[in-house]
């Protein structure tokens, strides 16, 4: 049978005998090899397609640490403040632990797959006006008024358990790629990448850590402008955040590895998101395809080096947010359900 990360790292994670052993199998995605956008950008490109996890996003791995923690540690409930995955994952995990589960959503911001996941898993869904900064310092007041355990990143089993996807692909590579672009929002993710790299690299595992290459949306790109932002925008709902609250952390990965934080439009992240899935054959959900529309960026201006090995994470599934790609979309062909009609139209 399959397992999840908390047996698959076991040695690596901080477990003890009183932690739960959850798993919905999370982790063990798979990395693809683009073969049409390597070729075409003269690079060796591989995503990590975390959109394939058990709800069906990168959250799922420190999600399961975290919640297992929690009832190690004695939670009766959980409550996080999120742009959706998190809430996902989190109503997940708690329906899979037989807890409750309290989710803070901003109203009109969180895409329909993902409201959909929260409240078919049982979470008490509640959506506020505000954005997703306000929803997380009400959930942060939440959680100390009332006894509730924070599943947001500000929980650090959360982050460790996200390490584990930088692991993966070190495993699976033998060795690690030579740049990695990821999706900033909350800052959390790149630098449990960063942090995994490190772990790998004192262990010996690998020689070198990536050049960590933060996207942003222009809308919310707080870690671009270097200032916080109060009204965050963008189409990648997923990382409409304005006040990244692992900021810190994220700037010094950032620094330590020769990266750099690059903001694209929401115009290119749509037209990513679009060439990923012809060209390639994946769908992503718009705030993955960040990271596809900063390479392209990149190449675009001549500063994509050729020849070097680029692991691009898809955080989420393009599933979950059918919406935003169907603003831009022709709708199908409609036609009489006849012969003469079809061939009309195959003939054209
Ligand atoms: C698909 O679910 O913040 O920089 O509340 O869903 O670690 O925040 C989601 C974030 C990237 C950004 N890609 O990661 C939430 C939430 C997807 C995401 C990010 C998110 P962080």
């Amino acid at each position: 049978m399959r397992s999840g990360i908390l047996e698959n790292y076991q040695d690596l994670l901080p477990l003890n005998e009183r932690t739960p052993g959850y798993s919905l199998c999370e982790g063990s995605t798979p990395l693809v090899h683009l073969r049409n956008l390597s070729r075409e950008m003269s690079i060796d490109l591989n995503v990590k397609f975390e959109g394939l996890n058990p709800t069906g996003s990168f959250k799922d791995r420190g999600m399961v640490l975290a919640v297992a923690k929690a009832v190690e540690n004695g939670a009766r409930a959980l409550i996080c403040a999120s742009t959706g995955n998190t809430s996902a994952s989190a109503a997940a995990y708690a329906a899979h632990a037989g807890l409750n589960c309290y989710v803070l959503l901003p109203s009109g911001f969180v895409a329909k797959g993902k409201l959909a996941q929260a409240l078919i898993y049982g979470a008490k869904v509640i959506s506020i006006t505000g954005n997703f900064d306000k929803a997380l310092e009400l959930a942060r007041d939440a959680s100390r008024e009332f006894g509730l355990a924070i599943v947001n990143s500000v929980n650090p089993y959360r982050l460790i358990g996200q390490r584990t996807a930088s692991w993966e692909i070190c495993d699976e590579l033998g060795k690690s790629p030579e740049w990695l672009f990821i999706p900033v929002g909350n800052a959390g993710n790149i630098s449990a990448y960063y942090a995994g790299f490190l772990k790998y690299r004192s262990l010996g595992r690998i020689a070198r850590i990536p050049r960590l290459m933060g996207i942003q949306a222009e809308g919310a790109s707080p870690m671009v402008s270097r200032e916080m932002i109060d009204h965050p925008e963008t189409i990648a709902t997923a990382i409409r955040i304005g006040k990244p609250v692992s900021y810190t952390k994220a700037v010094k990965a950032v620094r330590n590895t020769e990266g750099a934080f690059i903001s694209v439009s929401d115009d290119e992240i749509m037209n990513a998101q679009k060439m990923l899935a012809q060209k390639d054959g994946i769908f992503a959900e718009p705030a993955s395809c960040a990271t596809i529309a900063g390479i392209w960026k990149l190449f675009l201006q001549g500063d994509l080096p050729s020849g070097i090995s680029v692991t691009c994470i898809l955080t989420g599934n393009g599933l979950k947010d059918p919406e935003a790609p169907m603003k831009y979309l022709p709708d199908p062909v409609e036609i009489e359900g006849d012969w003469m009609s079809l061939k009309e139209v195959l003939n054209k």
